[in-house]
């Protein structure tokens, strides 16, 4: 089963949308299978932003990645990559779509409300760099044989 890793960013956090993001992932039939509340240290920061290193955004997004608590997630399901940035939406939440998260919740480039892996590979990354492997939980809803 795929899994990806989400984390609803310092200004998803703030702004009260923790229970409305994991509302759409939970009813979109999607499993948690991990799930932490921290504030991200730099090191960590810089190394999931470690491909944007030379971009010129790179150290305000650092810096705002690292500026207040974030909600780290591991979510399973068929296809839940893909699935998920489909949910996200564009990168730009002012051209993101209508229906998706950012499409209706934000409005700044620089604060889009949550991160999704992009790809099996960032996101195998990604779970490696924000979990420990005893942090995840193997369980099936039983809700599965609905869904599936
Ligand atoms: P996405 O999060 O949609 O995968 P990426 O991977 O291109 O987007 O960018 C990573 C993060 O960098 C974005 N979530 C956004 O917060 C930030 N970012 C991207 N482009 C810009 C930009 N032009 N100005 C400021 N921040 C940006």
């Amino acid at each position: 089963m795929e899994r990806t890793f989400l984390a609803i960013k310092p200004d998803g956090v703030q702004r009260g949308l923790v229970g409305e993001i994991i509302r759409r992932f939970e009813t979109k039939g999607f499993t948690l299978v991990g799930l932490k509340f921290l504030k991200p240290s730099q090191e960590l920061a810089e190394q999931h932003y470690a491909v944007h290193r030379q971009r010129p955004f790179f150290a305000g997004l650092v810096e705002f990645i690292t500026s207040g608590p974030v909600v780290a997630m591991v979510w399973e399901g068929d296809g839940v990559i893909a699935a998920a940035r489909k949910m996200i939406g564009a990168t730009n939440p002012l051209t993101a779509e209508p229906g998706t998260i950012r499409g209706d919740l934000g409005i700044n480039i620089g604060r889009n409300i949550i991160h999704g892996s992009d790809a099996p590979e960032t996101a195998k990354s990604e779970i490696g760099l924000w979990f420990k492997e005893e942090e995840l939980v193997n369980w099936q809803p039983h809700l599965t044989p609905w869904l599936h």
